[in-house]
């Protein structure tokens, strides 16, 4: 079996385009998991075929990504619009980051706005390979009618839900034609010196000798054919399949390819794990694809026996097993299998570095209904992130809650529905509350005396000490400088203990930070002190201390890094701006031709309009990572409103 990934922005077409292409010789066989991946099994040219259909939605990504994992090929499908290119600049990041080969399909040519080449030169921009154009519309009027092939020279016309029909090339695209395959045999021979040489000779290659370097270009990796069509009327559906089924490698090509990039031996690569979800009754279920025969029931792939192995389309078992390399089967009763994954028969291996899906940006906590099921969200929050590395899940500092990090809205939704339907577990969410902290802004002394007589042993324990505000991110630090023993020596740990006990809740109500504690004088009783007794001197002291040092809120300050395609780098100066931010300065993303990567100090509370912000003003492509960088004063209404706010949730109104 055969098997490419169609992916591209959304409502571009693509889930169109797999349904005619699956239609072309027959009826294909399809499904769709319950997180929108099409599955399509087909006929073509006596073949067997799969195609992998992704939502064209930025949240979908890994699921786009963990797609080509498994595929020989992918096509690209795009509108023919220049101002849309960049909506394909994620998945052609993606494409080239996995060393897919790709062929680009340029949809809806029943509505052309502009000029292809323009639209061309628009995607170039956020690719490194050459895109290079395989066929040229031919136009009447405004209306485009049919394409004309450059490697045969032959032309096409259009034919509403039909194979097109060959004629004459119009006297009026000769020229069009002569010139786009002179770029196109150009592009050609910088990767096949014979070809070169003909050029240079000015013989004229024939067509077939085109095809051959054209199908090792592609499966090389080396270009980016470029194909039109219009999916819905069928037109350039059928050229695009050809061209897959001459052009695109085989499964042998993927296993190879995989198992150079995970230094293992390609003999024991078995498999390719590639989607999971979970289904009620029927448990965790895993989309794979065998890289060798042999996969079936019971025999041994990653580490453990296979429990039952089934059609994805069908969801049918496969009795004999997997007889061909290259089927794509879904493994169920297989809990051991982890996704994205190679597949050895021993060992579950981690996929390669290009499978990390983009930090996800949206952090809720999640609530359950019930207060009993609160093991139980963990638990399967826990199993859900093992199949989808597009969520992480912790747990809430302070709070102790369930934190989970989404890609987006959608994600989220997708998450809550499984958790009801699958897993009966209910659930609201809420944003999770940013980390203050307090410190304080001045030095104050205190002389506590901690004395009690309650029957028989009294507690005496005295202390004089100091606060003083420490060096931003120094700590906590305990210094003494008692003489005479007036504070014995075996008490001073424990009044350090006091005094770091009283760094847990400050007068504001938040972890004290960055505050030293000086001990210079004290009293003892020879009876009544004790350690339970100086502890709790040095935390009621300190406690005393801190309430008059002129506490200050402190906010956590986030670094960070944001991937946006480089046009919408100006547009965030106003977005960090406007959330109180500072821009720390951009640099190109070597990794990622057209895209930056914009750094900024942000606010915790704004991390999430930050997330809102960039969404909207980079059409759902910009993402962005952060790390915690340090703790910041805050004053004034808003830090009042945050004490107050802290103050009323700690006493449970
Ligand atoms: N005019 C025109 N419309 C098309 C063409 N191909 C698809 N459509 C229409 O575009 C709409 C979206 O098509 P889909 O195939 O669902 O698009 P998709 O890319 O799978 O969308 P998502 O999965 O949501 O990302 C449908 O109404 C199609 O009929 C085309 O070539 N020309
Ligand atoms: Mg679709």
């Amino acid at each position: 079996m055969r098997c490419f990934t169609v992916l591209g922005p959304s409502q571009i077409g693509k889930s169109t385009l797999v349904e005619r292409l699956g239609s072309l010789e027959g009826e294909p066989k399809k499904s769709v998991s319950p997180y929108g991946l099409g599955v399509t099994e087909f006929e073509f040219g006596g073949e067997a075929w799969c195609a992998l259909d992704v939502p064209g939605n930025n949240e979908a990504l890994p699921h786009a990504q963990n797609a080509l994992l498994a595929s020989d090929a992918c096509v690209l499908c795009v509108s023919a619009v220049v101002d849309e290119a960049v909506l394909a600049a994620p998945y052609l990041r993606a494409i080239e980051a996995s060393a897919t080969p790709c062929i680009l399909f340029i949809n809806r040519m029943d509505e052309p706005r502009g000029r292809i080449r323009d639209v061309v030169a628009a995607l170039q921009d956020y690719c490194s390979r050459p895109l290079v154009l395989r066929q040229i519309p031919i136009r009447e009027g405004d209306r485009i009618i049919g394409s004309c092939d450059l490697i045969s020279e032959r032309a096409w016309r259009y034919r509403e839900g039909q194979p097109s029909s060959l004629f004459e090339i119009p006297e009026s695209t000769v020229e069009r034609e002569h010139e786009a395959r002179a770029e196109l045999l150009e592009h050609l021979s910088e990767f096949d010196d014979w070809l070169l040489e003909e050029l240079i000779e000015d013989r004229e290659p024939t067509s077939d000798a085109i095809y051959t370097i054209s199908t090792r270009v592609l499966s090389e990796n080396k270009i980016i054919p470029v194909l039109l069509g219009a999916a819905s009327h069928s037109n350039g559906v059928m050229r695009l399949m050809k061209a897959l089924r001459h052009e695109a490698p085989h499964a042998d090509a993927l296993r190879k390819r995989l198992a150079a990039g995970a230094g293992i031996d390609e003999a024991t690569l078995a498999a390719v794990s590639f989607h999971a979800h979970f289904r009620q009754s029927v448990g965790k279920t895993v989309l794979a694809r065998a890289l060798q025969n042999g996969v079936k029931q019971g025999a041994a792939l990653g580490g453990a026996g296979l429990g039952s192995v089934q059609d994805p389309a069908t969801g049918r078992a496969i009795a004999s097993g997997v007889t061909e390399a290259g089927q794509v089967f879904a493994a169920v009763k297989s809990d051991h299998l982890s996704v994205p994954a190679l597949l050895t028969s021993g060992a579950v291996v981690g996929p390669p570095e290009w499978t990390t899906p983009p930090t996800p940006m949206l952090e809720r906590i999640l609530v359950p209904a019930s207060e009993r099921d609160e093991t139980k969200l963990s638990e399967t929050l826990g199993k859900l992130s093992e199949t989808d590395r597009g969520l992480k899940v912790m747990q809430e500092e302070g709070t102790g809650a369930q934190l989970v990090c989404a890609q987006g809205p959608m994600h989220l939704r997708e998450l809550c529905r499984t958790l009801a339907d699958v897993f009966h577990v209910e659930v609201s969410d809420r944003p999770p509350s940013a980390i203050y902290r307090e410190t304080i802004s001045k030095t104050s002394e205190v002389h506590y005396r901690h004395r009690k007589q309650t029957g028989g042993a009294g507690q005496f324990a005295d202390v004089k000490l100091s606060v003083h505000p420490n060096g931003r991110g120094e700590g906590f630090s305990f210094a003494e400088t008692v003489k005479g023993g007036a504070v014995p020596r075996n008490f001073i740990p424990a009044v350090e203990a006091g005094a770091r006990e009283a760094m847990e809740k400050g007068p504001l109500g938040f972890h004290v930070i960055d505050v030293g504690v000086h001990l210079h004088d004290g009293q003892h009783h020879s009876v009544d002190s004790s350690e339970y007794a100086f502890r709790t001197a040095g935390k009621l002291g300190v406690r005393q201390a801190l309430s008059q040092a002129a506490a200050v809120l402190m906010q956590p300050i986030f670094r960070v890094e944001i991937h946006v395609p480089s046009i919408y780098s100006g547009g965030l100066v106003p977005i960090v701006a406007s959330l109180k931010g500072q821009v720390l300065g951009f640099d190109r993303d070597e990794a990622a031709k057209g895209w930056d990567i914009f750094r900024a100090l942000i606010p915790g509370a704004a991390l999430e309009e930050l997330a809102r912000s960039l969404r909207s003003a980079t059409q759902g492509i910009g993402y962005f990572s952060r790390t915690f960088d340090h703790f910041e004063e805050l004053y004034g209404k808003e830090a009042q409103a945050i004490v107050s706010a802290h103050g009323a949730h700690a006493n449970g109104q």
